[in-house]
């Protein structure tokens, strides 16, 4: 496949790069974190979306090695924006199940937060639920040292993968995600509605923080601040920024 010679080639090639998207606080508008997103720009197709090559790392198993480069990069630049006194308190990165199930991810964490010198709790990982269902027992075993070693744990995509509440409570997770689905149809459909708010409720109930994403409208940050949740992130406050712009948009809240 031509895709993936061009995607084994892409990190030595420095053609793979790192963007960043803003989280913002609902009761104060302070800044509360950054995600990190995965950026392929092909030398001839452009800008490849990360849905089309991802799962191609996933099946030949590049994943692994372009997931240690892209913890050292966001560790890299969480140190940097720390020396700047810019850093957010804490920035996100999407861990995919392979690395998760196969790759010696509790290293892998370690090694880039020990070459940054950035502080475990300063770095959050994102998985989904169903990254999880890969090698269970192994999948929670890793989580439990990570969430040990300091290091903050997010559900992407609440609500829409395979798990259990069983699962939520054994896992000790920081954050719920709520997905953009259920943000983008909770203005006008009483069915999605009814999930935001189960789900801002149960995130309560345990003490968990609640972000939701995807969020494009003035009328949805009201709706979900009214309901208690507590950080937004979608176009309304930014998109995914490349890292020089990230810094500057950091420049304006420090
Ligand atoms: O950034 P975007 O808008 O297109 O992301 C699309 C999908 O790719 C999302 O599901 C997101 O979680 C995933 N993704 C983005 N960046 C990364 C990354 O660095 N690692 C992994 N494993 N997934 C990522
Ligand atoms: O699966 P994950 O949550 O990691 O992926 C986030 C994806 O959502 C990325 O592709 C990101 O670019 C995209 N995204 C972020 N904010 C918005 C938004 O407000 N609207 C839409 N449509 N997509 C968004
Ligand atoms: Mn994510
Ligand atoms: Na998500």
């Amino acid at each position: 496949l031509a895709l993936e010679a061009d995607l084994r080639g892409a990190l030595a090639k420095g053609e793979l790069s790192l963007h960043y998207q803003p989280q913002v606080a609902l009761d104060s508008g302070a800044l509360a974190g950054m995600e990190a997103l995965l950026r392929w720009t092909h030398p001839t197709r452009g800008s490849v979306p990360p849905n089309a090559f991802i799962p191609l790392a996933e099946e030949c198993g590049l994943i692994v090695e372009m997931g240690d480069w892209i913890l050292e990069t966001v560790c890299r630049q969480i140190r940097q924006w720390s020396e700047a006194g810019i850093a957010p308190r804490h920035t996100a990165v999407n861990i995919s199940a392979v690395q998760l199930s196969r790759g010696n991810l509790f290293d892998s964490v370690r090694r880039a937060l020990d070459v940054s010198g950035v502080a475990p709790g300063q770095l959050e990982l994102e998985i989904t639920e169903s990254c999880v269902m890969l090698e269970r027992e192994l999948s929670f075993k890793t989580l439990a040292d990570l969430h040990a070693l300091g290091v903050r744990l997010s559900i992407d995509d609440f609500g829409t993968g395979y798990s259990s509440l069983s699962y939520l409570q054994q896992l000790a997770v920081h954050k719920l995600k709520i997905d953009m689905s259920f943000v983008r149809g909770m203005m006008d459909n009483s069915g999605n509605a009814a999930i935001v708010r189960a789900v801002i409720a149960l995130g309560k109930s345990m003490g968990l923080e609640i972000i939701a994403e995807g969020v494009e409208q003035p009328e949805q940050a009201r709706y979900l601040r009214a309901q208690g949740c507590d950080v937004i992130q979608g176009y309304l406050l930014s998109k995914p920024m490349p890292a020089v712009a990230a810094g500057e948009y950091l420049g304006r809240y420090a």
